[in-house]
């Protein structure tokens, strides 16, 4: 992309109504416009990084063998009657009468549509085991909304749910959920820690959060400070062993971590005192256990092997796709700007000219440019009629990991300069070495 033709309307100030770095930077990066409150349009460099997001919550879900589908964003009231949860939500669901006269909501969550689906199509075990979900838009109208995308009042979630014969069968797809959230928060730059936490308005016992650690976080987090040095890393995990699904939950879940609804100083007090942590974190995601609590009521039964029919074992998954813009950004910034993880980055690299209409510099960066993108891989190329300062300030502000500097002086040496965003380290070389650079980087050496 050429920035001369794109659409990336940078804000020069801070704006007064932001409150946290990430959604200062999200609205002065051109990523986000507020439509109403909570409420926000994705403006081009934001949906691309929320498609980024998107994609690896998508392989991610497929790689642990959970099914991709889509339901609508508005559901029939009638569906959340029989589950009980019409009145039961309270005001934070929307709710909305068509020209009948009809109640509809715009779903805050989807556990009875789900439901309403499996009891239509499926009534034996030999269906099973099976996951469906989506990533689809939220309504939920929080009483504050705040901090942008990360408590809008409209948002985007992936919403997974598991249908599974027993509770035990449930159980390893509650275990395998986890799993694969390590994965895919990891793959975004983050760790993401599962905490014991709270089931609020979906129901179960249980259920564990995940959360990014930063001080602008919403929640009071207690935990073991060992933790933080666990990584998943790149392990293959076989996602239909509830052997290794069960081990890596016990490694990840063994030592203490809990949010503070289920905080219990008694305990937290055991661990020796040098690795208690209080801190605040960022939910980016949960998972829940309820077994039968919307198959009873919604009559989603199956035929067991011996002949019988019982309700079907349930959970639901929650991963907050919006959110993680916000989550990712506050866990990577500095002064000059977002510094996006190579996993999520809206752009790979950018192309600075520092003398933009000089015909080697130009023909340089036209090269870089051609060369990138045969790679498959996408440059920003800042060919705007402007001083090096303020195209060095937009490429900061806008968080690309890495930079190709482009000007007559290197260019006579036969050299550009390479520089990494995050350490600010620049290394002049010959414009193929630094593609080369690119390439490995992106493993598409
Ligand atoms: N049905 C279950 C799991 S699919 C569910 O709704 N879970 S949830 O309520 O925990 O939401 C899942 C994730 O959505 C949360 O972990 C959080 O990351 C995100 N989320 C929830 N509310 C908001 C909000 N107001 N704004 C942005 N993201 C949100």
């Amino acid at each position: 992309m050429r920035l001369t033709r794109y659409f990336l309307p940078v804000l020069k100030e801070t704006p007064a109504e932001a409150q946290i770095v990430s959604h200062r930077l999200m609205l002065r990066a051109g990523m986000i416009k507020q439509a109403a409150a909570g409420i926000y349009s994705w403006l081009p460099l934001g949906y691309k990084v929320l498609k980024n997001i998107e994609t690896i919550v998508h392989e991610e879900q497929q790689r642990a063998g959970h099914i991709p589908m889509l339901m609508p964003t508005l559901q029939s009231a009638d569906l959340w009657r029989e589950s009980g949860r019409f009145d039961a939500y309270g005001p934070e669901m929307l709710r909305i009468k068509d020209r009948q006269d009809r109640d509809m909501l715009y779903g805050p969550t989807n556990e009875e549509m789900i439901t309403d689906i499996f009891r239509s199509h499926v009534s034996s075990y030999k269906d099973l085991p099976l996951t469906l979900y989506h990533i689809q838009w939220k309504f939920r109208d929080e009483m504050r909304p705040r901090f942008g995308v990360m408590r809008g009042r409209e948002f985007l979630m992936k919403d997974g749910y598991n249908f599974d014969l027993t509770k035990e069968d449930a159980l390893h797809a509650y275990n395998r959920h986890l799993v694969s959230y390590l994965r895919t928060y990891e793959r975004m730059g983050l760790q993401a820690i599962p905490m014991r936490a709270d089931s609020g308005p979906i129901g179960g016992d249980d259920t564990h959060e995940f959360l990014v650690l930063a001080e602008t976080g919403e929640s009071e987090v207690f935990y073991d400070a060992e933790i933080t040095d666990l990584k998943f890393g790149d392990r293959e995990i076989d996602y239909d062993s509830r052997e290794a699904c069960q081990a890596v939950l016990e490694e990840f879940t063994s030592r203490y971590a809990r949010t503070d609804e289920t905080h219990d100083e008694a305990v937290f007090n055991e661990i020796p005192e040098e690795r208690r942590r209080v801190a605040r974190g960022i939910e980016v995601g949960q998972i829940f256990y309820f077994g039968t609590k919307y198959s009873e009521p919604m009559g989603a039964m199956v035929q067991t092997p011996e002949g019988g029919r019982v309700p079907v074992h349930m959970g639901s998954h929650g991963i907050g796709v919006s959110r993680l813009l916000g989550a990712i950004i506050e866990a990577s910034h500095d002064d000059k700007g977002i510094i996006w993880p190579e996993g999520v980055t809206p752009f790979h690299v950018g192309i600075v000219n520092l003398k933009q209409g000089d015909a080697e510099a130009d023909a340089a960066c036209e090269s870089l440019y051609r060369q990138i993108t045969d790679l498959g891989l996408e440059p920003l190329y800042d060919d705007r009629e402007e001083r090096a300062g303020g195209k060095f300030a937009t490429m900061d502000l806008i968080g690309l990991p890495w930079r190709i500097t482009v000007g007559p002086r290197g260019l006579k040496n036969g050299v550009v300069e390479l520089t990494s965003r995050r350490t600010g380290e620049s290394e002049e070389m010959a414009p193929e070495a630094a593609v080369a650079r690119i390439a490995g980087i992106y493993g598409k050496g």
